[in-house]
């Protein structure tokens, strides 16, 4: 019995010796612990009269009930101290300027492509990608390119090999999709085109393109200038005059190109026209019955003449001080 009173008068020693919860811990399991001081005493019962067994049982049992309690207390004590430091040492000071995060924002040619493509779709045209790695087959040959014509070196070419090549026009699409659809359709799509070409101001080896062509009965050249003309005005603002010239194309006969006047000039967008017959023929679309119109235009044509960018390189460079500009 003597032993138990000295063994809870040192654990209260030591608790109130504990200066951190890690303290009152090491305390606890050094009594109360499955291998601690009063679990020992406990496993020496057996060696005791069996008269004496339930009162030093009792005794025990009352031991590890004080020492329990005046642990949790003297841990509830040192948790308030140590939570009261901690408020002291380190509390924020709200008055302190914060740190800027910088945002990102849309890259100018992603603002293009998202307006245009409300323009595109509210005039009922569906967006469809084609791929960049294309081959020659799309890219020129469907195209009613006939072999060795000057046109192909318009658009000088980066082969991958004798088939494959990376797409010159967003037009290559046409035949991806007449492939496996019967008109009435109206099909847009927007990506990045590659030419083997002097990069300057206004021109780069890689660069953007929107293409949209409709295949029904009765389109006429009519249709492709009214929908130009909306194109534009929604584009570029209400009354903005589009102009049209002659011009050649080999997928589209008549061909024109077609303008925007703006800041007092005429600024050229891209080419369009009538879907040449051959091309419906070779499709299986009879062009007797039906006929289509195509548009491609470059892209930062676009935002160059909207925002009066002077350089197309620009787009490409990812300066920062272009880019926070819009
Ligand atoms: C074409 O690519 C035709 N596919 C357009 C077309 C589609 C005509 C459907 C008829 C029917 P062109 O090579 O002119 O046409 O290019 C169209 C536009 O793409 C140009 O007006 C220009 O804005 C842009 N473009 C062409 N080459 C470059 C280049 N190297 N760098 C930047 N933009 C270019």
């Amino acid at each position: 019995m003597d032993d138990i009173s000295a063994l809870v008068e040192a654990a209260i020693a030591e608790l109130a010796q504990a200066r951190s919860t890690a303290d009152v811990q090491a305390v606890e399991v050094r009594y109360l612990g499955s291998k601690g001081s009063l679990q020992a005493l406990l496993r020496t019962v057996g060696s005791l009269p069996r008269e004496e067994r339930p009162a030093f049982g009792a005794r025990v049992n009352a031991a590890r009930d004080e020492l329990t309690r005046r642990v949790a207390e003297r841990r509830a004590e040192l948790l308030r101290t140590e939570r009261d430091r901690q408020l002291e040492t380190e509390t924020v000071d709200v008055t302190l300027p914060g740190v800027p995060i910088p945002a990102g924002r849309v890259h100018p040619l992603s603002a293009t492509v998202r307006r245009l493509k409300s323009v595109l779709i509210g005039l009922g045209f569906a967006f469809v990608d084609g791929p960049e790695l294309e081959d020659y087959e799309h890219n020129f040959a469907a195209l009613n390119y006939p072999e060795e014509h000057p046109a192909l070196d318009e658009q000088m070419t980066f082969y991958i090999d004798d088939h494959r090549l990376l797409r010159t026009q967003t037009t290559a699409l046409q035949g991806r999709i007449m492939d496996h659809r019967k008109p009435p359709f109206r099909i847009a799509t927007v990506g990045r085109c590659f030419r083997y070409e002097a990069v300057d101001a206004t021109h780069h080896h890689t660069f953007h393109q929107v293409d949209a062509f409709m295949v029904d009965q009765g389109v006429s050249l009519a249709d492709l200038k009214g929908t130009l003309k909306q194109f534009a005005s929604a584009m570029f603002g209400g009354d903005v005059h589009v102009r049209f010239r002659p011009d050649y194309f080999p997928f589209v006969e008549p061909g024109v190109d077609y303008a925007v006047h703006w800041s007092g000039r005429w600024l050229e967008l891209g080419g369009a026209g009538l879907i040449h017959p051959n091309i419906l023929e070779n499709f299986g679309i009879d062009s007797e019955i039906y006929s289509g119109f195509a548009f491609g235009l470059g892209l930062e044509r676009i935002h160059m003449i909207q925002q009066g960018v002077t350089d197309l390189r620009l787009y490409l460079e990812n300066d920062l001080r272009f880019l926070r500009q819009g």
